[in-house]
């Protein structure tokens, strides 16, 4: 484990509990929070039916499901749709040609130790090594957390998989590097205007003082 935990107390935790975990320096973990904490509009919010495509990218495996039901647990709080990953399965999500995510933020139901997270290229995440205890736990905050994981080099493709029913969330927002939000591009746009403007002026100014 080389998470840099917001909650030192979890890095305790996972030392006081033994765990041999393979050192992990893809990914840092930025914040958690119990129980959903998503804002804005995620990327995937699984409210719709197949195929789950985005602008970003898309999923593909997976089970949409609502409501707490035979193989699977709604997230708490969370009465929409979510994708959950059956036992023996897995759901990938691709980023399109040219996409690369540095950021994923994700709301995770009923975490078990049986569920674990593959970003293509990078070392194996599994459910402990989100957050201990991982046991499952349907209405604990503990175990239904929001999550917010920074890739430490950008990923194209992340698999979630689960050897047990099942591995539950919903709200999965991926952030892109290089895209200037629009208060930037703003900032950007008024900043080219005054260049332009102070070099016009400049032309003038010359052109005046060679008269
Ligand atoms: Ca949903
Ligand atoms: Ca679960």
């Amino acid at each position: 484990m080389n998470w840099k935990l917001g909650a030192s107390a979890i890095a305790v935790a996972t030392l006081l509990a033994g765990a041999a975990q393979a050192a992990n320096t893809d990914m840092t973990l930025v914040n958690h929070t119990a129980f959903d904490n998503t804002s804005g509009t995620p990327t995937f919010t699984f409210d719709t039916g197949t195929p789950l495509v985005s602008a970003l990218g898309s999923f593909t495996g997976g089970a949409l499901r609502t409501g707490t039901t035979g193989d699977s647990a709604a997230p708490a709080g969370d009465s929409t749709q979510y994708l959950s990953v059956l036992g023996g399965s897995s759901a990938t999500f691709t980023a399109n040609p040219g996409v690369e995510i540095t950021e994923m933020q994700i709301y995770i139901g009923s975490l078990d130790t049986y569920n674990s997270i593959q970003v293509s290229g990078f070392d194996a995440l599994g459910g402990f090594d989100l957050l201990p205890p991982a046991n499952g736990g349907q209405s604990s905050g503990a175990t239904n957390q929001w999550f917010d994981i920074k890739f430490n080099t950008p990923m194209t493709s992340i698999t979630f998989s689960s050897n047990q029913n099942s591995f539950e969330f919903d709200n999965v927002n991926f952030i892109t590097a290089g895209v200037p939000e629009p208060g930037v591009w703003t900032m950007m746009i008024a900043g080219f205007g005054l260049l332009g403007m102070a070099l016009r002026s400049s032309k003038l100014a010359t052109r005046f003082a060679s008269l």
